[in-house]
């Protein structure tokens, strides 16, 4: 049976880790093999206390581009983390709880996956966690509700689906040098920034700039005029402008079309009005945070996935870096500081 919601009673020595993000799914790549043997040492630490509960904050489980494979593979394909989850929940006094988010939200329409994930990982399924530390009420979901290109609740084809499984792989498939990796950034308001960064740093700068100069200085030494590459130099100078500003541009309008953090936030804030809670755990967004709200406090677990982040090329544009990001949200009832956001980023080479 799926519950929506599930209540769990926590003891003073309760111990909570929450992950999420970690869209695992086949073939196992290099970068999934570190997340893998990463979260099996954390939940390994985890089942060290004898009280215990490891939350699965969804999308833990790819299967919006699952290319064909079951659940069941896709665990099969991740022995290390299955036996770590399995002999956690083995123990008295431990559970595994796994709040479905938008590319797993089949867990919650289809049993017979459930069953796999219930059998497999011993977890209860559900939307939502709730229980209560020191008289706060904590809720722990995935967060793709409060976001509406991936809510699922209304409709099971949201925007975000219809754009990952449809439109993503045509145009990564006929521009890869453009697309490749979109799907990696993390902040919405780059997207555009992201295809901008790829036309100047991997096409303009490195081949048609130098092929321009090269040609306008042939003319000019053919010719003895230099007005000719002084012209293609004027040229160039003025694209670098023209780029610059339209990456502010596309900036504000991706911002503003997409949604950012602040948006998002804001659908929390409407939330935390029709719903009593002093604390929520999210993830989905692949931002850790804990930040204090009006009336609650907004805390997101992170990813444990790739992440691409921005920094200023020597352009002046953006660049992005590719990053193994490891982060969870850990919870500790036995005290009075109880939450704590932890993250670690490991830098991939290209
Ligand atoms: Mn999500």
């Amino acid at each position: 049976m799926f519950n929506k919601i599930i209540n769990i009673e926590i003891k003073p020595s309760t111990k909570i880790l929450v992950v999420s993000d970690i869209h695992l799914q086949l073939p196992v790549t290099q970068e999934l093999g570190m997340i893998q043997k990463s979260l099996a040492e954390r939940i390994d630490i985890l089942g060290e206390s004898s009280d215990a509960i490891l939350v699965l904050n969804g999308d833990v489980i790819e299967l919006w581009e699952q290319h064909g494979h079951s659940v069941g593979d896709i665990l099969k394909g991740f022995p290390v983390l299955s036996e770590s989850i399995a002999s956690f929940a083995k123990k008295n006094g431990h559970s595994v709880v796994y709040t479905v988010g938008n590319h797993d939200d089949t867990l919650a329409l289809s049993e017979s996956d459930r069953k796999i994930i219930e059998k497999k990982w011993s977890a209860k399924v559900c939307r939502t966690l709730e229980f209560k530390i020191r008289k706060k009420i904590i809720r722990i979901e995935h967060g793709h509700e409060s976001d509406s290109f991936n809510a699922t609740s209304d409709n099971a084809n949201p925007k975000g689906k219809k754009l990952v499984q449809n439109v993503l792989p045509i145009l990564t498939k006929t521009m890869p040098s453009l697309f490749k990796g979109i799907g990696d950034v993390v902040n919405r308001s780059l997207l555009p920034s992201f295809v901008l960064s790829n036309l100047v740093y991997k096409m303009i700068a490195p081949i048609c700039a130098p092929i321009i100069i090269a040609v306008s200085v042939l003319i000019s030494l053919a010719t003895q005029d230099s007005r000719y590459w002084k012209a293609a130099i004027i040229v160039l100078v003025l694209l670098w402008v023209v780029l610059m500003i339209s990456d502010a541009v596309i900036k504000l309008i991706a911002g503003f079309v997409l949604g950012g953090k602040s948006a998002y936030l804001r659908k929390v804030d409407t939330y935390h009005n029709s719903e009593k809670f002093d604390v929520i755990i999210y993830g989905h967004t692949h931002q850790g945070a804990i930040e204090k709200r009006k009336g609650y406090i907004y805390a997101n677990d992170g990813c444990n996935d790739i992440v691409a982040l921005p920094r200023i090329g020597w352009l002046g544009l953006v660049e992005f870096n590719k990053f193994v990001q490891l982060s969870h949200i850990s919870l500790d009832s036995g005290k009075k500081d109880f939450i704590k956001y932890h993250q670690h980023f490991i830098p991939l080479v290209e």
